[in-house]
């Protein structure tokens, strides 16, 4: 076992409570999506009991044992929902769509799988439409910050389609994810072309595989695209030229590709066009498109992550966390129904600490996506552990103030799109535990209320088998990892100080003198940048309470407390110690954490597949040593800035 087929290899089960029921599988109407779960139940059975269960269409009424798939077209929930009742011998999976019962499968596969008694009724519900990943793969096979190998849907400008394709939507469909879009919202060369009849038959053939199981296809497109392959002097949305070269365009791939969903843009961000280039505002560069694509059932999915990244680092007045606020706040309720906007987790970029994202607060009248990143970019690239799902669950709790009784992130948006951490290695995500955030990020977009620990835990099962210690010290180390990992980075929320362009390992002054807008403003004095009433005034971006709550000192969560104050090294935090101190103890203290993970990784030798356990050590020494790296060069770079020793004197260089 390699992890090839990652949480869906399969364990022989001990447990027997299931065993009555498995002797084999009606189902009342036949489709694409209905042939593979019970494809998906066939194998899993096999593997799991050594079972060969046989299938049938049949009358249902005439059933009285086995697993029932009951397709009911009465209903018209189509986003998944499904029933799973027990009867003396029956397990019934109900559902209005194929795609419920699809779920439905798996749902029993894992509960198979995870070794649990039958339950006498469970009822589940996708907690959102849009469940969605967002591949950054190019055309000739790289990923913009892939960790885990190249593309497997693209090698030298063809598409692939591959049985690793199949596997990859059985692992999407399992975890309930049903929308992709498979290139990088950074549209270069041929991928402007994806939209042309080049790769018409390949994206035909894409499609079909996708949808049977339950998974719409989306590209990202180039804004410019009127200009780059339309052979047209402009891209502006309001110029009836590009409006009838993108109609064209548009009745082709939705007339010809099978349940497409639409399109991801990237516009008028870090060099892509956009409206903003011909003096329009996101809302009319949007609008454009969508109404193009309606009568299709398409939709357009907006991101929000405009900025400048031509800043002058000497400017202390512009502040890059209130750019896409400023942008987009004043176009609430401009822009159509089938338009999302995809607002970044964050007002910055991804990294380890950042507060929620202003807007999410703000747009009442448009609708939103989530997006939140499990390429691990900022976090360890997929050679550091750092389980996101628990970061992510805090995002959609968070209460944002706004306007509507619905307060939390996650009552406001429409779905969630996450950056993929995948690639073509054999374990799909580099680093084994890494798959613990693509199963996560699945299982929680579907079912909110998942805690994380259960997540983890039941993707630990999933994968490692049902041993109970086992499980229980991989989760833990999860569960610790993106703590221990902040503990050794950059401290208190201030982000960066990594590496330029990699964006791997330490380097304090990297972005400092940079375009980017990303600085940490250090001095001999303190560090931080002031974004309080008093200095860049982004705190006012939030509700109330929260805008106060940020903008004071006394009040502002700790851990933000570098992303909203600037301070002095002697401030004291709530722990009685000033920030240069917690400083040098949490770098120390992250390093010992990734010495114990290394500790707690060696004492289940033995009990897993030797070419995973050993993959992981490998990966895990790599971490330490990357944790050493970080911690001596942030704890030398502050000693020398600010002059102050370690209370307890440990060698800092
Ligand atoms: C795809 C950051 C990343 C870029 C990425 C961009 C984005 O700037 O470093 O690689 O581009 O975010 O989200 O569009």
């Amino acid at each position: 076992m390699m992890f090839e087929e990652a949480w869906l290899s399969y364990h022989t089960v001990n447990n027997s409570s299931y065993r009555p029921y498995l002797t084999r599988i009606t189902y009342n109407i036949e489709d694409d999506i209905i042939r593979n779960a019970i494809e998906e139940a066939t194998i899993a059975i096999k593997k799991m009991y050594g079972i060969c269960l046989q299938s049938e269409c049949c009358a249902m009424e005439a059933v009285s044992e086995g697993i029932v798939l009951f397709l009911n077209k009465e209903g018209c929930e189509q986003l998944g929902s499904y029933d799973i009742s027990m009867a003396e011998k029956v397990i019934r999976i109900e559902a209005s769509s194929s795609v419920g019962i699809l779920y439905g499968v798996f749902h029993l596969l894992r509960s198979m799988s995870m070794e649990e008694d039958p339950c006498e009724h469970v009822a589940c519900s996708p907690s959102n439409a849009y469940r969605m990943l967002n591949h950054w793969d190019n055309l000739d096979g790289s990923i913009e910050r892939g960790y885990a190998g190249n593309s497997f849907f693209f090698c030298e400008n063809k598409v692939l389609i591959t049985e690793r394709t199949k596997t990859y939507a059985r692992l999407l469909a399992s975890v309930g994810i049903n929308g992709v879009v498979i290139n990088n919202v950074n549209v270069t060369k041929d991928a402007a072309l994806l939209i042309t009849s080049k790769y018409r038959n390949s994206l035909i053939h894409l499609a079909g595989l996708l949808n049977s199981y339950g998974i719409q296809l989306f590209l990202s497109i180039q804004y410019s695209a009127p200009m780059s392959i339309g052979q047209l002097e402009t891209a502006d949305p309001c110029d009836e030229r590009v409006i009838h070269w993108w109609e064209g365009v548009c009745r082709e791939l939705f007339l010809t590709i099978p349940n497409f969903g639409g399109f991801l843009v990237k516009a008028d961000s870090e060099g892509n066009v956009g409206p903003a280039t011909y003096g329009r505002t996101q809302a009319q560069g949007a609008n454009m498109l969508a109404e193009i694509i309606k009568p299709y059932g398409g939709i357009v999915i907006w991101r929000c992550f405009v900025y400048n990244c031509q800043q002058d680092w000497r400017d202390r007045k512009t502040d890059r966390a209130k750019s896409s606020f400023e942008e987009f706040a004043p176009l609430d309720g401009e822009f159509h129904d089938n338009v999302m906007l995809q607002i970044k987790n964050g007002p910055m970029d991804f990294q380890v600490r950042e507060p929620v994202h202003p807007l999410f607060g703000e747009l009442d009248h448009t609708n939103t996506m989530l997006e939140v990143q499990l390429a691990q970019e900022y976090t360890g690239q997929q050679i550091h552990v750092c389980y996101l799902i628990p970061m992510i669950k805090d995002i959609l709790e968070f209460q944002t103030y706004g306007n509507s009784n619905k307060d939390c992130v996650k009552d406001r948006i429409r779905g969630i799109a996450a950056v993929a951490n995948t690639g073509d290695d054999p374990n799909w995500t580099g680093h084994d535990l890494a798959a613990a955030n693509l199963y996560g990020y699945g299982r929680l977009t579907f079912q909110l209320e998942l805690d994380a620990r259960q997540i983890a835990e039941e993707w630990c099962r999933m994968t490692f088998g049902v041993d109970a210690s086992l499980c229980s010290s991989i989760s833990t180390m999860l569960m610790n990892s993106r703590e221990t990992y902040e503990h050794y980075t950059a401290p208190l929320g201030i982000g960066w100080m990594v590496n330029p362009s990699n964006h791997y390992g330490p380097n304090v002054d990297g972005y400092e003198y940079d375009r980017w807008g990303t600085y940490h403003r250090a001095d001999c004095h303190g560090i931080g940048v002031d974004r309080t009433s008093e200095g860049t005034n982004f705190t006012s971006q939030y509700k109330e309470p929260l805008a106060s709550l940020y903008d004071d000192i006394a009040t502002c969560p700790e851990e933000l407390l570098l992303f909203f104050h600037r301070l002095q090294y002697s401030y004291q935090l709530r722990s009685g110690k000033t920030i240069i101190q917690h400083i040098y103890d949490s770098h120390f203290d992250g390093v010992d954490e990734v010495q114990e993970m290394i500790s707690s990784w060696m004492a289940l030798e033995g009990g897993m597949d030797a070419i995973v356990y050993n993959r992981v050590l490998k990966r895990l020494y790599m971490q330490l040593e990357s944790a050493r790296e970080w911690r001596d060069v942030i704890n030398t770079y502050f000693y020398r800035k600010s002059g102050i020793d370690d209370s307890r004197g440990r060698i800092i260089y």
